[in-house]
């Protein structure tokens, strides 16, 4: 009696923060209301921003205070406890949306491989995270695919997410979603989003997808920030997993007003995408920040951190970007559909069809198996065709017309994040 007393303290406790679940193209709390993903990037350490929970509370009370819902990290060290952290992001009502992988486990677009190795640091990673309530979702991998022609690298990130919804299930672990986060490459993106949703089983499928976008540049509208045509990619198949912006955020012209998020949480967009992620909370080198742990110093002057930007601390608005942020917000709460008034009936869009230089997998080629590395020669999703070398369409595509951070310019796009992420990582080796 006793000891069921206890069980149901415990559980009650642990329920504390309703768990994310997906449900046909829509998340859902385990208290049946839809879920928008109103997030920030936060990384402020390059291996895990987890674990100092007298950071973590400064960072989540201001978050708090702007109504963010959600962060997504993308590294942690999965040997360490973060039983803090979780929580004091659980009580401000913050999820965290998680990266599995780390500089040394990543799946490369170059000779893409996914083996026992990489399987078992995700796993190490997931078996530290499942256990928190506010554990949104892990992604297999960001922006593993950079260029054109990475097509090949395809499937073995959706290999990696069978995997690890296979080990998710092996463990018992709640049915928490597993996804992947994609460069915004325009030519790439549709088959690329297709691909990681397509196939008759379930278990080799995603549970979601999302995209890092920077296409939305000053004023601008649904119409010409090209979130007409997210829509409209989405729409055309009755895509059947949920999707959103992983990272978003054009920080040119400044000031940034993040005026798509009024079109992110408004009519057009919440019946078929679910929220974003807004880059980066931690103002570094590439200029992305929404805040600041005091100004910047000489990186060489003595106990400088390692880039000379301060990465603890009370955080410090930056203004007028991290009011108009707020403001947005403020005014955004969609609430969505019930859970218990959704009755998707969607099936998975068409695996896309290998198309020379632009998709080169084909539509019916079995998933990579554990252990497997690509070949062209051998690899069943060229044909055993060696594929073209030069030419047209084999380097990166070209930016479309829009100014600024255009649609489709992957160069740009990674150099936002890879950058600071790298420069971070090379700073710190320096200092250690
Ligand atoms: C998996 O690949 C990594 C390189 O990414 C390598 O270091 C490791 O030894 C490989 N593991 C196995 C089991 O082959
Ligand atoms: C679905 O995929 C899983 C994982 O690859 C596999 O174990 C299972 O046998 C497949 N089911 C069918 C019906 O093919
Ligand atoms: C995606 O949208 C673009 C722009 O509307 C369109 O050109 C393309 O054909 C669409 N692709 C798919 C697969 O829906
Ligand atoms: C893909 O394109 C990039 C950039 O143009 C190039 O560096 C790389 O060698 C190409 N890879 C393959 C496999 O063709
Ligand atoms: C949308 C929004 O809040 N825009 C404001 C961003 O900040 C500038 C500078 O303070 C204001 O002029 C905008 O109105």
């Amino acid at each position: 009696m006793r000891a069921a007393l206890l069980s149901c303290a415990f559980a009650s406790l642990a329920a504390a923060v309703p768990t994310i679940s997906v449900k046909g193209s829509k998340f859902f709390n385990s208290d049946g209301d839809q879920f928008f993903v109103k997030g920030i990037a936060y990384q402020l350490v390059p291996d895990d921003p987890l674990i100092d929970n007298t950071q973590c509370g400064l960072d989540a009370a201001l978050m708090k205070d702007i109504g963010t819902n959600s962060i997504r990290v993308y590294h942690v060290d999965a040997s360490a406890d973060h039983t803090d952290c979780m929580k004091t992001f659980a009580d401000a009502g913050i999820y965290i949306w998680l990266d599995l992988d780390t500089f040394d486990t990543q799946i490369e677009q170059t000779s893409p491989h996914w083996n026992e190795s990489q399987r078992d640091a995700f796993g190490a990673v997931m078996d530290e995270f499942h256990q928190y309530d506010n554990l949104a979702g892990f992604f297999v991998g960001n922006e593993v695919l950079t260029h054109l022609n990475g097509s090949h690298a395809g499937p073995y990130v959706k290999a990696a997410a069978r995997d690890m919804k296979a080990y998710r299930d092996s463990k018992k672990y709640r049915n928490i979603p597993i996804g992947y986060s994609a460069a915004d490459i325009a030519t790439l993106r549709p088959m690329l989003q297709n691909y990681m949703a397509c196939g008759s089983n379930a278990s080799e499928a995603l549970d979601f997808f999302s995209l890092n976008a920077y296409s939305w540049c000053g004023e601008a509208t649904f119409q010409t920030s090209g979130y007409k045509d997210l829509v409209k990619n989405v729409t055309a198949v009755n895509y059947n997993i949920p999707i959103f912006l992983s990272e978003t955020g054009c920080r040119e012209p400044r000031p940034r007003t993040f005026e798509d998020q009024a079109v992110l949480f408004g009519e057009d967009m919440t019946p078929h995408w679910s929220g974003s992620i807004v880059y980066e909370w931690i103002e570094e080198a590439n200029n992305y920040g929404l805040i600041k742990y005091g100004d910047k110093v000489a990186p060489d002057s003595p106990s400088a951190p390692p880039d000379g930007f301060p990465r603890s601390g009370t955080p410090t608005p930056i203004n007028p970007d991290f009011s108009n942020l707020s403001n947005q917000w403020k005014t955004l709460t969609p609430s969505g559909v019930k859970e218990a008034d959704y009755h998707p009936t969607l099936t998975p869009p068409p695996c896309p069809d290998f198309t020379p230089t632009f998709w080169e997998v084909s539509a019916n080629a079995p998933l990579p198996t554990l252990g497997q590395t690509f070949s062209r020669d051998q690899d069943s999703s060229t044909g055993g065709q060696p594929a073209p070398t030069g030419g047209p369409g084999q380097g990166t595509p070209t930016p479309s017309s829009t100014q600024g951070a255009a649609p489709g310019n992957p160069a740009w796009e990674v150099q936002s994040m890879g950058l600071g992420l790298m420069a971070v990582l090379a700073g710190f080796l320096i200092w250690m």
